[in-house]
């Protein structure tokens, strides 16, 4: 018996196979990657509602989705958003940072991830509005209108109840790639109204317009701080 190699067609079998495990392994782990950030999105969210919920204990309601009602509730009503830009997010975020009431209540390491915390459209808030008797900003840091981004660099959207039921409210939100979206009283509340009992999330409404960059206002991939609606129309 004499020893011999392989012919050519069991190292075709061979390279075939090897290829055919790469492709699924490399299909598998981007499946994997794109639900990491999914639940990255989701976890967020969840961070931003344990710390929403310690300033409803403290304050009584969510944190406005504005900067006039934040102002009127700080006793400092001349507060606005300058470029009505990401208003919502900004108003919860500087909410969130006050030292008022036992606060700062937003998470420290979300708050400190230059990858989850960016300014977008590059406005700040008054100085005077930061004094202690009024939003008391930690001394010393930036006055910078703060983001939150999901994994995919665009800003979740804050909405707390009062503002969208009153409606009447439009502003723009940045997009990480330097696009813009329009958000609107009436689309918001026709898309955050539940499609049975008719009645909104509680509190407020925080979502990411999700892996595909496009807002749905909470349904389709989006992802969101109330149990999503089931679809009845897709
Ligand atoms: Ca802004
Ligand atoms: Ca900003
Ligand atoms: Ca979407």
């Amino acid at each position: 018996m004499r020893a011999r190699g392989f012919t050519l067609i069991e190292i075709l079998v061979v390279v075939a196979i090897i290829v055919l495990l790469a492709a699924v392994l490399l299909v598998s782990f981007s499946g994997v990657f794109s639900k990491s950030e999914n639940a990255q999105a989701q976890a967020t969210i969840e961070t931003l509602k344990s710390n929403i919920a310690n300033f409803e204990t403290r304050w009584g309601i969510a944190p406005p989705g504005n900067l006039n009602d934040l102002g009127v509730l700080v006793g400092y009503p001349g507060l606005s958003d300058p470029n009505n830009e990401n208003t919502g997010i900004e108003a919860m975020v500087l909410a969130l940072r006050s030292r008022r009431e036992q606060g700062p209540y937003i998470d420290a390491p979300l708050f400190q991830n230059d990858k989850r915390r960016t300014n977008l459209d590059i406005d700040t808030v008054l100085e005077s509005a930061c004094a202690p008797n009024y939003l008391d900003i930690e001394d010393g840091t930036a006055r910078d209108l703060f983001e939150i981004v999901d994994p995919w660099g665009n800003p979740y959207v804050y909405i707390d109840i009062k503002t969208l039921q009153m409606g009447g409210f439009a502003y723009t939100v940045t997009l990480g790639n330097g696009g813009t979206v329009n958000i609107n009283a009436t689309e918001a509340q026709d898309s955050l109204r539940h499609p049975v009992t008719g009645s909104f999330p509680t509190g407020y409404a925080l979502w990411s317009f999700g892996e595909d960059g496009v807002n749905d206002y909470g349904r389709g991939d989006d992802i969101t701080s109330w149990p999503k609606y089931e679809s009845t129309d897709e």
